[in-house]
């Protein structure tokens, strides 16, 4: 069979296409569990943001698919139904399954639209009787995890159970299968590569649990070796870890740093997401052998520093710092000082605009992300399907907005009890573009040429809606303001 697997391309805030165009790891992770007999190209649009309509046209041509798929994340499903029109109107008889966490956690949004199957969690194992079903045209309902069309209406199978990963069940991506190219993080080619699935924490925001359970499980050390070897053979120079939660277990993590080092992989860029706590209170051991690995970004899940806000969002046990097994406060600082001495960098994740925040209490946190963070991910709660923050918003009836597609994290989409949904990210947008202006510096050291030649684009995303006059005080901040939620909103009509 011919299949076309597609990543939606629409991008987030914090990571321009400009600087950064990262692969989607789960369309490889599919192209290689499925039998050797079918011919797989996957496409992340994210790559031609500009052109997607010509690229679906002319990849449909070129490869024509029996079988469409497309991962879609929430602030993504509405370009995900554009694509789907396009791809019946240029093939009638395609046949087309949606995957990924909004049409895992949402399924019934998609049961208006013109897709015939969904997969539902994780994707492997279901996507691989998939395309034997469909071969014979049999047996759709023994698949787990699988939801399909019966007439006019959706049969839903029962749930998947996650893999143990550790049986081999899952094999090694396929990156060959990739028909565009461009992947780059600050002009380093990039690539992902997963060591683990998973985390037992319960954050409100967060996918995850409803997605996997709080479970988790780790791939092999050969497994990741021979992941990241295949990654750089593909050209890759930077790696993000996509890890939900690597430092779940911290001494497997060292020994995962000592594995790169010991492989001499350690030449590479790698990126990872990480608890404040877990470098905090490893601060000694963990830290040192991550520099020596070749870490340089941390993306740090701070969240907020305001004890309330921690609770709303259950995000206090997994930022705790602990001595002598003793809860003794926040573990922010010390985790942002102890990366910094060791010369990496810290994605500072922060979110602003829960239920009682005020204009102080959210002020707080930016001043915490301009003295201490490299790079500014603040973003706003959103309350994606099926997550326990979802359920709270409800009921307190703070929700303002139910536009799947500015659910993109940067734009506000719910009130607080003391601040109306634009004043908030009014807030966050006035003070993020100078902390990201302040890095650019560190940019230019590591990547010059990169830097010179896309400086101007980069400034530009950053200030987008900006003006000299709003830049000197010379015009209502809120006029720069509204022109930047104007070019947003134009920029998401992707297809
Ligand atoms: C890495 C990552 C990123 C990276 C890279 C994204 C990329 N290029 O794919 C970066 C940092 C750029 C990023 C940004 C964002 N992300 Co993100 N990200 C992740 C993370 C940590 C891992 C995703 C991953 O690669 N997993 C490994 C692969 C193999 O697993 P998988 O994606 O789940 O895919 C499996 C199944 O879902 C399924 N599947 C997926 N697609 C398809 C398609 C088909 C056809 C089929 C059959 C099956 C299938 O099969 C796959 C294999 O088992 C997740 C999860 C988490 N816990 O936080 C969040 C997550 C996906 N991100 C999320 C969000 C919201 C975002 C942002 C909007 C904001 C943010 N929170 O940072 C931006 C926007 C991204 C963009 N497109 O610009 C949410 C999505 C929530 C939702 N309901 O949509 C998640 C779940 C995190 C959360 N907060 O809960 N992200
Ligand atoms: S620690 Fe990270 S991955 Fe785990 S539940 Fe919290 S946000 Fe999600």
């Amino acid at each position: 069979m011919n299949v076309l697997l597609l990543s939606m391309p629409d991008s987030f805030e914090h990571t321009p296409t400009v600087s950064i165009r990262m692969p989607n790891g789960a369309l490889t992770s599919l192209a290689g569990n499925v039998e050797p007999h079918h011919r797989i190209a996957v496409a992340d649009l994210v790559l031609i943001q500009k052109r997607v309509r010509a690229t679906i046209q002319r990849l449909m041509e070129e490869i024509q698919p029996d079988l469409v798929g497309l991962s879609v994340m929430t602030f993504q499903r509405k370009t995900a139904g554009k694509i789907i029109e396009l791809l019946r109107s240029l093939r009638p008889t395609v046949r087309i399954v949606v995957g990924g966490y909004d049409p895992s956690m949402a399924p019934e949004a998609y049961a208006g639209s013109d897709v015939d199957f969904i997969v539902r969690g994780e994707g492997e194992v279901t996507f691989r009787e998939l395309l034997r079903a469909i071969e014979t045209d049999r047996d759709y309902e023994r698949i787990s995890g699988l939801s399909y069309r019966v007439a006019n209406d959706f049969r839903h199978n029962p749930d998947r159970s996650v893999s143990g990963l550790d049986c081999r069940e899952i094999r090694l991506p396929n990156r060959q299968a990739r028909v565009l190219s461009g992947y780059t993080m600050l002009g380093r080619q990039v690539d992902v590569v997963e060591t683990s699935r998973g985390c037992t924490f319960d954050c409100s925001f967060c996918s995850i649990i409803a997605m996997r359970g709080r479970q988790f499980h780790t791939f092999s050390f050969d497994r990741v070796l021979a992941d990241i070897r295949d990654a750089r053979a593909h050209g890759a120079r930077a790696i993000f870890l996509v890890d939900d939660n690597i430092t779940l277990n911290v001494s497997r993590f060292e020994a995962l740093c000592q594995a790169i080092i010991e492989a001499r992989l350690n030449h590479l860029d790698y990126i990872v997401q990480a608890m404040t706590s877990a470098i905090a209170n490893h601060r000694e051991t963990l830290v040192p052998l991550m520099r020596e690995a070749g870490f340089r970004y941390v993306f740090l899940g701070i969240e907020n520093i305001l004890e309330d806000d921690l609770n709303f969002l259950r995000a206090g046990p997994k930022n705790a710092r602990r001595e002598k097994g003793r809860n003794i406060g926040n573990a922010a600082i010390q985790a942002i000082e102890t990366l910094h001495r060791h010369k990496m960098y810290v994605v500072g994740g922060l979110i602003v605009g829960n239920p009682e925040d005020t204009r102080q209490s959210i002020e707080a946190n930016l001043e915490f992300a301009r003295r201490y963070v490299d790079w500014p991910y603040i973003q706003h709660p959103t309350p994606y399907p099926r997550t326990p923050m979802t359920k709270d918003f409800y009921e307190r009836g703070l929700i303002i907005n139910e536009n799947s597609e500015e659910y993109d994290g940067t734009t506000a989409v719910v009130r607080t009890d003391h601040l109306a949904a634009e004043a908030v990210e009014f807030l966050r947008w006035r003070a993020e573009r100078w902390m990201k202006l302040r890095h650019l510096p560190a940019v230019l050291f590591h990547s010059p040429w990169f830097t010179l030649r896309n400086g101007p684009k980069m400034l530009g995303h950053i200030f987008r809606g900006a003006t000299i006059k709003s830049l000197l005080g010379l015009e209502n901040e809120k006029k720069a303001f509204e022109r930047y939620r104007a070019i947003r909103k134009a920029e998401r009509a992707y297809a």
